[in-house]
């Protein structure tokens, strides 16, 4: 049965009234034909390694107005980073000393953070860290962490999820020397693409529609058009028979499960902290906002295949039945294609894929001295409706509450259960932990790598583990939240001090 106009109906419907619907094709639902509407090519970010001063890389980063064209004749008003809309690729070394300078040329105040690094807490770009309109912060540190695809956002508490849909992100790739000897993909844009992945809505007149209703608030903003890296309806023309695609789910509050249209197997290679210990081989992988994975296709000539969102067997992780409309009304269950591959006719022969590939860093649950307990929470019956009732632990963010303090270098289990009606991915800021168990059962191959974000479904309890290491300020407080935006921003997040 062809997915198209019925199922977008039912969709706007619940969207409000003068949302943008392009005749023929359904937004994010899939095309019968998409051949015919994943023509635009895909966008890649531009490369920023900074200059060479005084020993450090100095990256000159300006938050800024802009105008994207998304869909064709009608501008979109947007925000960006050194550009329209999204920011630049960072590209460091491991072990080298970088000096970002963010400026905010925009009228409202915001912040950068740096999505998976270790680093003092003043420079974590956190809701702490505001840079007011016409000022220029600077964070300078150590790059600690091994290769591995990191990001930077928007963390403005009360503002993160509009700043972010309108462009505050970016990605930021750590290379090192272990990484570089695998001989993994890695010309950019050409066996390395970087894969940002954002749902919009859209206004008639070409404007982005962001969270205006109790909806949106609840479950999350999520919107009807795909975007990967800025581009809608991208199509990426193949170069190499093996990629490596970096994905990063960009997206406020969307859980993709990926694969593609053929089913074919492809190897995940990373996680969110960096390279596993060799690559797993997948159909599908789910990739919940904050999540990052590294993954390795075989293309093969003159064959054309979608990358696919396939709904979850429960939508958005939905764990109760009002909850499982909700996502249904948010199309969390529809599938939907997200961009295209074509392959040329002269491709070479696939290349060697290493069998091993690092050792990455590990803590065994006999290691910790403490166990902290999360339990996340959303009000509901009426303060629910009324959009309230996100927090942690029973309460909601407090700017001026410190609700952890972890001495520094010890290794600790947080567990995290998850008393709430939905599925939400916990980011740790600062380190990068190891999960433990699910329910008590290991973690599938592809999670078994350093994380920094894991997706805790309705009802689980999900233990990681992990280490605060280098920094510590008894002061100045890192963030744990939720990565669906409007939740964090509603007030399920919490804050730690790494002390001595
Ligand atoms: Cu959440």
């Amino acid at each position: 049965m062809p997915k198209t106009r019925r199922q977008f109906l039912q969709l706007a419907s619940t969207a409000g009234i003068g949302l943008l619907t392009p005749l023929g094709y359904t937004g994010i639902v899939a095309a019968d034909d998409p051949t015919s509407w994943f023509r635009n090519p895909l966008g890649l970010p531009p490369v920023l390694e900074g200059r060479l001063h005084g020993g450090e890389r100095v990256i000159d980063l300006s938050l800024g107005y802009g105008t994207s064209e998304f869909l064709g004749d009608r501008p979109t008003p947007t925000v960006g980073i050194n550009g329209a809309y999204l920011g630049p690729v960072l590209r460091v070394q491991q072990g080298g000393n970088i000096r970002l300078n963010v400026t905010n040329r925009l009228s409202e105040p915001s912040t950068l953070h740096w999505h998976g690094l270790n680093l003092p807490a003043t420079m974590d770009g956190g809701p702490h860290q505001i840079v007011d309109p016409g000022k220029t912060w600077t964070s300078a540190f150590k790059v600690h962490q091994a290769a591995s695809t990191q990001w930077y956002h928007s963390h403005m508490y009360h503002r993160t999820g509009i700043q972010v849909y309108f462009g505050l992100a970016g990605m930021f790739i750590i290379d090192d020397p272990r990484g570089n000897a695998l001989n993994l993909p890695s010309d950019y844009g050409v066996d390395d693409i970087p894969l940002i992945l954002q749902d919009r809505s859209f206004n008639q007149n070409g404007s982005f529609r962001y969270a205006s209703s109790m909806h949106d608030r609840m479950m999350g903003m999520m919107g009807q058009f795909m975007l990967v890296n800025g581009t809608a309806f991208a199509r990426f023309d193949v170069k190499k028979p093996l990629t490596r695609l970096r994905i990063l789910n960009g997206s406020n509050a969307r859980i993709y499960n990926l694969e593609f249209s053929d089913r074919r197997e492809f190897l995940q290679i990373a996680t969110d902290g960096g390279l596993l210990e060799a690559p797993v081989p997948m159909r599908n992988i789910v990739l919940a906002p904050g999540e990052r994975a590294e993954i390795l296709v075989g293309f093969s000539a003159e064959k054309d295949v979608m990358l696919r969102h396939k709904p979850l067997p429960r939508p958005n992780g939905s764990g109760s039945a009002m909850m499982g409309m909700m996502a249904m009304m948010a199309g969390a269950d529809q599938p939907f294609d997200v961009m295209r591959f074509v392959a040329p006719r002269d491709l070479s022969k696939l290349a060697e894929i290493p069998v091993r590939l690092v050792e990455p860093r590990n803590w065994s649950a006999t290691d910790a001295v403490r166990t902290r307990r999360f339990t996340l929470n959303m009000r509901m019956g009426m303060g629910m409706m009324q959009g309230g009732g996100f927090g942690i632990n029973g309460r909601a963010m407090d700017l001026r509450r410190i609700d952890a303090r972890v001495p520094l270098g010890d290794v600790e289990i947080w567990d995290i259960y998850n008393d709430s009606p939905m599925a939400h991915p916990i980011h740790i800021h600062n380190t990068q932990f190891r999960i433990l168990d699910r329910d008590g059962k290991s973690p599938q191959a592809n999670e078994q790598g350093l994380k920094d974000t894991v997706l805790v479904y309705s009802g689980e309890r999900v233990r990681v583990i992990t280490q605060f290491e280098n920094y510590s300020d008894a002061a100045a407080p890192y963030m744990f939240h939720c990565h669906i935006l409007e939740h964090e921003d509603a007030g399920m997040m919490g804050q730690f001090v790494v002390v001595t």
